[in-house]
């Protein structure tokens, strides 16, 4: 677990000092880029959500695992939103690009409540892993509405 992290940091960190469109050969890639980003972060938010729903078992170590993997997750999915890539396998909706500094906060306010997540988590206790779930699904919610099609 330690040896993932250091490595998705060191990524994160990467790809954060590049600009991003030199992450990218072709407007597909970045599409398929952070379509993976969301597909594991859906994966690692539905195994807090399914504790939170009393779906599956509270495990807090198991928890706090998928809660600190998503803080890193979370930096991810921004950097495949480049000019271009409204059009393609995506249901990205325009507005994404001509409501920028929007979608912009939205994707930073989803990061902030992914690392509200992760304290919470990091807590052991429910009741607040359930709160801080709620708050973070909002996020996700919130974005999904406004920016991307049905
Ligand atoms: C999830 C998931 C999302 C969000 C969203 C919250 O578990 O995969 O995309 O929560 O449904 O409204």
């Amino acid at each position: 677990m330690k040896r993932l992290c250091i490595a998705l940091c060191t990524a994160a960190g990467l790809f954060a000092a590049l600009p991003a469109s030199a992450q990218f050969q072709k407007p597909e890639d970045a599409i398929k880029y952070r379509k993976a980003a969301y597909t594991l972060m859906a994966n690692h938010f539905g195994r807090i959500g399914a504790m939170a729903n009393g779906r599956a078992p509270f495990d807090a170590k198991v928890a706090a695992e998928n809660a600190e993997l998503l803080t890193h997750l979370a930096a991810l999915p921004a950097a495949g939103f480049i000019a271009g890539t409204d059009k393609g396998d995506t249901r990205a909706k325009p507005e994404i690009w001509s409501e920028a500094d929007k979608f912009k906060a939205g994707m930073t306010k989803m990061q902030d409540e992914m690392g509200k997540l992760n304290a919470a988590a990091k807590t052991g206790d429910l009741a607040q892993l359930k709160t801080a779930f709620g708050a973070a699904a909002q996020t996700c919610k919130a974005c999904h509405d406004n920016y991307r099609k049905e």
